[in-house]
């Protein structure tokens, strides 16, 4: 009998609060676009067409939720409101719950002692912006996973940060067998701050009661932080058996790779040379921040890779050679997401992976193309077109798009994350 464990890309619904902020020290792009107009509607309608062009591949689809913003919970506990929170209205205010590859770590079931998948939702302590996305997150990790065949675990205490799955990799022969689990850390004493703590990792791992013998624990390099790479899915990303990274994405690389053959010989690592592409040249055309992944059918792999990674040349040409070659991946798939990769957030950013049986998870977490066209025709009709920085003095308790949430989760009858 073939396993009915598929990975299952969850994607972030972007927030109608979506806005540049520059919140986000060492993510140059987020940093560099601080003040501009961001466009909320836009912004969420690429990424229902990133979901559509996932269904149109024939791969399982899911879905989460903004949270509330202004959140006038995290500003109470902060003894102020959305009306009066001057400085701390902006962290109370991005729609960052978009990037949900920093929603959770996941354990697929065949990797852990319980035979469970679990989910450990990540703290995102060290941008204050994000340190209070994990109570939402949690909440509907509950609701999407409550069978038992997940364990769903809260997030690691501080000060360990934990970003979650962009810190993540899982190399296995195929989605339903036993993997090698691969946690990202980094070291703090650079430019920029080493946001996931090898602590946090170990908390997750051994939570999700992980194998250690499978298990390996990877320093990113300190160029890779230092050139923009805040999480590591910035310059790698892995599926199943092939692993696709930058020369520099990683400390005492010759270690890891040898520790990685050694447990799954079968791995193919597909390595771009720095002096084919720099890291300034990933960094800034996003190439490694793609899902990679499995047709159906053996299809070979697909990269969803952004738009913008073909157009800077060194890149569009290298791709080129790799799919003219006989490799893995067969297909390039580029995807507009340009609203957010300006903050910082490319394709695989947006996306959590779980691999498990679609008829254990709530199926209003689930979409096909007739559930997006009901998401898509709330968010044309109620998400904000345009916001302007200077909107932000007068926007408060933001009503509208209190609104214009709550309006989606009645379409998804989702009321109780109202
Ligand atoms: O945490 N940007 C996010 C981008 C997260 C991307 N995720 C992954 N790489 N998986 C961050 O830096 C910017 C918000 C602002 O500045 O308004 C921001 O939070």
């Amino acid at each position: 009998m073939s396993s009915p464990l598929v990975e299952i890309n969850f994607d972030g619904i972007v927030g109608p609060t979506h806005n540049y902020a520059g919140l986000s020290l060492g993510n140059l792009a987020a940093t560099s676009n601080a003040g501009a107009v961001s466009r909320p509607r836009a912004a969420a309608l690429q990424g229902i067409a990133k979901m559509r062009a996932n269904l149109a591949l024939g791969l399982t689809q899911g879905i989460l939720l903004p949270h509330r913003r202004p959140d006038a919970a995290w500003l109470a506990a902060l003894g102020t409101d959305p009306m009066s929170a001057g400085a701390l209205w902006p962290l109370a205010s991005s729609a960052s719950a978009m990037w949900a590859a920093n929603a959770a770590t996941v354990s697929p079931a065949p990797d852990c002692a319980d035979g469970r998948c679990h989910l450990t939702v990540a703290n995102l302590v060290t941008m204050p912006h994000r340190s209070h996305e994990w109570s939402q997150t949690l909440a509907q990790l509950r609701l999407a996973f409550a069978d038992d065949a997940f364990a769903v675990h809260g997030p690691v205490p501080p000060p360990f940060g934990d970003e979650g799955a962009a810190n993540h990799m899982r190399l296995c022969d195929g989605h339903g067998a036993a993997g090698v689990e691969v946690f990202v850390y980094g070291e703090p004493g650079g430019p920029f701050p080493a946001r996931q703590h090898r602590q946090a990792s170990a908390a997750v791992m051994r939570r999700a009661g992980l194998d250690p013998a499978a298990t390996l624990f990877v320093q990113q390099s300190p160029a890779a932080i230092a050139a923009g790479a805040f999480h590591n899915d910035v310059v790698a990303v892995a599926n199943e058996r092939v692993l696709f990274a930058h020369e520099q994405a990683f400390a005492e690389k010759p270690l890891f790779f040898a520790a990685l053959r050694e447990r799954l010989p079968s791995v193919e690592i597909i390595e771009v040379p720095a002096d084919a592409i720099s890291l300034a040249e990933a960094i800034q055309s996003y190439l490694f921040n793609a899902q990679l992944v499995t047709l159906p059918k053996g299809g070979g792999m697909a990269l969803i890779l952004p738009a913008e990674a073909q157009r800077v040349d060194r890149v569009r040409q290298w791709l080129e050679a790799l799919i003219a070659g006989n490799g893995p991946i067969r297909r390039l798939i580029p995807v507009d997401v340009r609203e957010s990769m300006a903050n910082g957030g490319g394709p695989a950013c947006l996306r959590l992976r779980v691999v498990c049986d679609p008829a254990t998870v709530d199926p209003r977490f689930l979409v096909d193309d007739a559930k997006l066209d009901r998401i898509a025709a709330v968010i044309a009709r109620d998400w904000p077109e345009r916001v302007e920085p200077s909107d932000f003095a007068t926007l408060g308790a933001w009503p509208a798009a209190v609104e214009a949430r709550a309006a989606l989760l009645e379409t998804l009858d989702l009321q109780e994350l109202i």
